[in-house]
Order: structure tokens, then sequence, then C-alpha cells
């Protein structure tokens, strides 16, 4: 019957627009509660408290959540049409990372995890069989104490490549992750192979050197970490490294070969909002409170504020060697968050 209920919710999440599915067990990869507080020990989280919080559940889904008997993990491919690191050619403009170009994954992620959860208990029905109690689900995507991408390993629909993010043959690294917990019995899938060989593409391209070694990341030298979670002033070595990325970076992912066989975006959301694929820093620049939130209204870009968001742009104007761009960066310099003043009075000292 497990089986059989198996196959049908992989059929239904197919149907949901995942591309893929499989189960895990909540303890199924007990090292990664060591990985985590190493991690956390090196202090490669930087200011991101919140790894640091709650440790002994992210390391530990059976701790999470004690009834829960399986895991299903789900991806949902955002792979992008164009290639992603066109715009780090032209450095009057700002690249934003794909999965940020429109509307937040996690609201349209979490939608259809619930969705699918809600059919899956429906599915179940009373089977004892499953499940002794009336069958139950808690649905995660990204911001819960959970570690998606060695749980997603471990359910077979991938391994964690170099770049420590998640890919498969089939699927590519352009995937957002979810997860349905639930008391119900389902059959285990068995881990996927690693298949990066010899390849080190991801480590070598990356700006910042981030990679301490191979599938480990210092988040605090990552441009994703440094212009989405880092609020203070980035290190002044580092900001040469920015160039024009304004909130996060792809570099690491778009060179991966295995995204020549990558599964399409099936959700027309995700693909790039025309003013967001290679934005003037100079128009950018310009923005207040009120033109910011009209801009990223729906978009993830939204939650960083417009003076993280305006202090990455400075950065990115200090890096265009552009001395026209001085002008845009000029007012901001006077800016009442000494953050952003203190971005813009170096985007102006280095344009001389
Ligand atoms: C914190 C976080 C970040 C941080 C830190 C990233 C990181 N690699 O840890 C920052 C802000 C830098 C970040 C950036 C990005 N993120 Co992020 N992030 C997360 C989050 C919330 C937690 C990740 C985590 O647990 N990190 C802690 C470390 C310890 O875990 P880990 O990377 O799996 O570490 C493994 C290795 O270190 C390894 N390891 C350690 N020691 C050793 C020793 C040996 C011998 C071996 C073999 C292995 C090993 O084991 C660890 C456990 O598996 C997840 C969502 C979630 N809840 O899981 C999203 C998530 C990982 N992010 C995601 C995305 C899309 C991104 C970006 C691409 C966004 C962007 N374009 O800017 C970048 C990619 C950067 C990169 N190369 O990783 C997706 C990835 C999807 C996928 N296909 O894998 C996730 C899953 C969100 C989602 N729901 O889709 N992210
Ligand atoms: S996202 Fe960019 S900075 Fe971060 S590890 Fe990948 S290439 Fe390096
Ligand atoms: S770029 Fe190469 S090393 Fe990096 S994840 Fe892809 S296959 Fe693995």
């Amino acid at each position: 019957m497990s089986e059989a209920l198996k196959a049908a919710l992989i059929d239904q999440a197919r149907a949901e627009g995942f591309a893929a599915l499989g189960v895990t067990r909540p303890d199924a990869v007990p090292e990664i509660a060591e990985r985590l507080a190493a991690f956390v020990a090196e202090g490669r989280h930087g200011d991101m408290g919140w790894m640091a919080e709650r440790m002994t559940w992210r390391g530990n889904p059976a701790a999470l959540w004690p009834e829960a008997r399986s895991i299903v993990m789900l991806a949902e491919p955002y792979t992008p049409e164009a290639d992603p690191l066109a715009v780090l050619e032209h450095p009057d403009r700002g690249a934003i990372s794909v999965y940020a170009r429109n509307r937040d994954y996690h609201d349209i992620v979490k939608k259809r995890l619930k969705r699918l959860g809600r059919w899956l208990i429906e599915a179940a029905g009373p089977d004892t069989t499953l499940s002794a109690e009336p069958p139950r689900i808690k649905v995660f995507v990204d911001t819960a104490p959970v570690m998606e991408k060695p749980l997603a390993a471990a359910a077979g629909l991938g391994w964690q490549g170099k770049h420590t993010n998640l890919l498969s043959r089939e699927l590519g690294n352009w995937v957002f992750l979810g997860a349905i917990f639930t008391t119900l019995d389902l059959p285990p899938d068995t881990p996927a192979e690693d298949h990066c060989g010899s390849c080190t593409a991801c480590l070598d391209i990356c700006p910042t050197r981030a990679f301490p070694a191979p599938g480990q990341l210092d988040a605090r030298r990552c441009i994703s970490y440094l212009t989405i979670e880092h609020k203070g002033p980035v290190d002044e070595a580092l900001r040469p490294c920015l160039g024009n990325r304004i909130y996060g970076c792809d570099d690491c992912l778009a060179v991966c070969p295995w995204n020549k066989f990558a599964a399409a975006a099936h959700d027309a959301r995700y693909a790039a909002r025309d003013e967001l694929t290679a934005p003037r820093l100079a128009e950018l620049a310009s923005l207040d409170d009120t033109g910011f939130r009209a801009l990223f209204s729906g978009s993830p870009i939204k939650r960083i504020g417009r003076a993280r968001f305006l202090r990455n742009v400075c950065y990115a104007i200090g890096n265009s060697a552009d001395p026209a761009l001085a002008e845009a960066a000029r007012p901001l310099a006077n800016d009442p968050d000494p953050v952003l003043a203190d971005a813009a009075r170096w985007a102006l000292a280095r344009l001389g």
C-alpha cells in the first residue's frame, strides 16, 4: 500500500510542478549535526545568528518533530532562460541573482507543498499500516531549522556538489528545495551517487575564494551572504570582488556542466522581469523608500530594505570604473544610514 501511495504522490507532485520527489527518514544523516557544529564553530555562518540558534533541531530532524517518520523532499526548477552571467560584462548595470529576478520562491513553493501535503493526508486515509494516528504533515522551505540539502541528497534527489548545492544529472542545479515531514511511514529512497568527478569549475570561478575545501563554504566570503544577509559594511578587501553583483551571486551555479541537461522552470513567475535582468545602477541609486518598495513588491529583495540594497549598488558603482556614475552615488554620501553613506563615500573615492 505504501509503495502505491508513494507512486501516486510522485504523480501528484509532478502535476503540481515539482520536478523530483524522494523520501528519507529523519535519522538518515546522523553526520549533519557534527558538520553543522563544525561550520558554526569555525564562525563560517558570519552574523547569521539564527544558524547557531536552534542547532539541536537543524542538525537533527528527529528532534525537530519526534513523531515524524518520513521526510518527503521536493525539487522545483527555476532554470534561467539566458546566461545569467552575461550582465557581469556591463559594469553600469546591476547583477541580480536568478532566484530573485521575479516572485519570491518561498511563497510559491510553500503553497505547493501545503497543497501536496493535504493531498497526501487525504490519499492515505485511515490506513493504520501507514500511521497508527490520523496522519499529519508539516511543510518547510528554506527558513525553518532544517538542513534541506543533505536531506534531499539522502532522499535520492541528487548529490551536494563541490559548490555545496544539490544537483543531479537530470535537474542540473537550478532547483529550490522544499520538505514535507509526515507521520506516515513511506518507503525511503537510496541516496544518489556523486558525479562531480575531477571537475572544479565552481571552485575555480568563485570571485572571493569562498570555498575552504570542496563541498564546504565559508559564508563570510560568499557574495550571496555579503549582499543579502550581512548587515554591516562589507570588508574593504572584499568590495572589489563584488563587481556589479548587487543581490546574491550565481557564478558557481552557472558554470556547472550538469546544467546542460537542466530541467526547465515550470512556473512563469520565476521568469526574469525585464526591469530586473540588467537594471541601470544610476536608476537604482535614485530609489527612495516608496520607489524601492514598488519596484520590489512580491520580490525577495524587498526583505533586505532600501539601505542595504543601495549599499550594494554603491559598491557596484565604485567597481564600475565609470566616472559618470559618481553623480548617482553623491547624494547617498549624506544618507542617514551610516553603512550606506560609507559605501557611497567609498564609491566616490574609487571613481576619483
Ligand atoms: C544558510 C544558507 C545560505 C548561506 C550559506 C550557504 C551554505 N552553503 O551553507 C548563504 C547566504 C551564503 C547562501 C547562499 C546561497 N543559497 Co542558500 N541557504 C541557506 C540555508 C538557509 C541553510 C544552509 C545550511 O544549512 N548551511 C549550513 C552548512 C553547514 O550546510 P551545507 O552547505 O549543507 O554543508 C555541508 C558541507 O559543509 C558538508 N561538510 C562539512 N564538513 C564536511 C567534511 C567532509 C569530509 C565532507 C565530505 C562534507 C562536509 O556537510 C554539510 C552538511 O551537508 C538553506 C535552506 C535550508 N533550510 O537548508 C538555503 C539554500 C541552501 N540556499 C539556496 C540557494 C538557492 C542559495 C544561492 C544559490 C542563492 C544565490 N543565488 O545567491 C546561494 C548559493 C551559495 C553557495 N555556493 O552555497 C537553496 C539551494 C538549493 C539547492 N539546489 O541546493 C537552499 C536549499 C534554499 C532552498 N530551499 O531552495 N545560502
Ligand atoms: S555564490 Fe558566488 S561568492 Fe558565493 S560561493 Fe558561489 S561563486 Fe562564490
Ligand atoms: S561545477 Fe563541477 S565540481 Fe562544481 S558542482 Fe558542478 S560538477 Fe560538481
